[in-house]
């Protein structure tokens, strides 16, 4: 910064000009344009990862000693160093680790923000959302859109491990206030309204999976809006069909960065499964060498499978294993490399491009081993 010589009298006026404006709620550009322009002086998230061995015996201990009624979430959040004091992984996506004992289960609610789940460990466990129960088994993913009601639970005879993803920062910066909302009514039988902790099951079992679990096939004789109408429809996705399309896709060219890679979407439309998010997942066969990649979007990957390690620039890594979750922020750049040399590695992969994208804010570029950089 260009600093210019100022006589007494102007330094003093100075001065009082920056008390003035401080008082008056006015920042000085001049004074503060490192701050303003510099991007070093944000707080930003942090690449970083959640070992699901550190985390799996806190959550344990949590089941033992706190109680379900507590506060019906019994979940370790994943607060990324870079946003304190908020628990966000990233400015856009908020996410954590739940526990439901066997036969526990949490009261009916909705909110703005969209919800996933990706159970991780345990069979049994549930989301009854608008209506369908959907039930969880390792590597599903479980869809509640914006404003729809649900409710979980575990049926099983184990414990039931889910992540919970949201798009919840996003919306509390759009100041589309994060609002919990308990008050769920049902109709009684020939009477009033009764408010209730459980919603009753109207829809048929597997329903999302009956209406749009053959690719490509579409009913046009049944309604395609649930609940408030954002996102998909279809609100289960199940890991063998995923890990069918993945198998199918081997003999393809593999994207350079992202290897052989699959989105979910919404069967109506093509489009993200929930507006602001993008959720799919990422095979990286044994020996397969990514090229780096960068993005104004940022990622949570968890590894549903296999192992390995995310090199950045400035030699940063992160390592990671099965059940492992963790962070790529925006404008890194990363590649994902598979160090088993006999098993593929399965990413699950939650992105805010779909925001970004829908807002002009999109950009990702590859670099390649010779250094040369590309727009993707
Ligand atoms: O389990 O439905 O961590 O609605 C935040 C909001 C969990 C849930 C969270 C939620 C849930």
């Amino acid at each position: 910064m260009a600093s210019v010589q100022l006589d007494s009298n102007k330094q003093l006026e100075r001065e009082t000009l920056t008390k003035s404006s401080k008082q008056l709620g006015l920042t000085e550009y001049w004074a503060e344009r490192e701050i303003i322009e510099n991007p070093a002086y944000r707080s930003i998230a942090q690449p970083f990862v959640w070992h699901w061995r550190d985390m799996q015996p806190l959550l344990a201990k949590a089941s033992d000693i706190v109680p379900m009624e507590e506060a019906y979430r019994r979940a370790l959040l994943f607060a990324n160093p870079g946003l304190a004091p908020k628990a966000w992984m990233t400015t856009t996506m908020y996410g954590g680790c739940s526990w439901y004992n066997p036969g526990e289960s949490a009261e009916v609610h909705r909110h703005p923000p969209s919800a996933s789940r990706f159970v991780l460990s345990g069979d049994g466990g549930w989301t009854a959302v608008d209506g369908e129960k959907c039930m969880m088994s390792r590597g599903d993913l479980i869809l509640t859109p914006n404003g729809s009601w649900h409710n979980h639970g575990n049926d099983g005879k184990e414990p039931v491990i889910w992540m919970d993803l949201l798009d919840l920062p996003l919306a509390e910066n759009l100041n589309n206030s994060w609002v919990m909302e308990y008050d769920y009514y049902e109709q009684e039988e020939g009477g009033e309204a009764a408010k209730r902790s459980t919603q009753t099951i109207t829809r048929t079992e597997d329903y999302s999976q009956k209406i749009y679990g053959i690719g490509g096939v579409k009913p046009t004789f049944l309604s395609h809006k649930r609940a408030a109408g954002y996102g998909s429809p279809m609100y289960v996705y199940r890991w063998k069909h995923t890990v069918e399309a993945l198998n199918r896709l081997r003999e393809f060219l593999a994207d350079p960065c992202d290897g052989i890679s699959v989105e979910f979407i919404d069967p109506t439309t093509g489009d993200s499964v929930v507006p602001t998010l993008s959720f799919g997942v990422h095979m990286f066969e044994p020996g397969f060498e990514p090229d780096f990649q960068r993005k104004t979007a940022s990622t949570v990957y968890c590894v549903i499978q296999g192992k390995g390690r995310t090199e950045m620039d400035n030699g940063k890594v992160l390592d990671w294993e099965e059940n492992d979750i963790f962070v790529v922020p925006s404008s890194t750049w990363y590649r994902h490399i598979n160090t088993d040399p006999s098993n593929d590695l399965m990413l699950y992969a939650v992105s805010d491009e779909p925001t970004l994208k829908k807002l002009g804010f999109l950009r990702r570029q590859r670099r390649q081993a010779d250094g040369n950089v590309t727009e993707r």
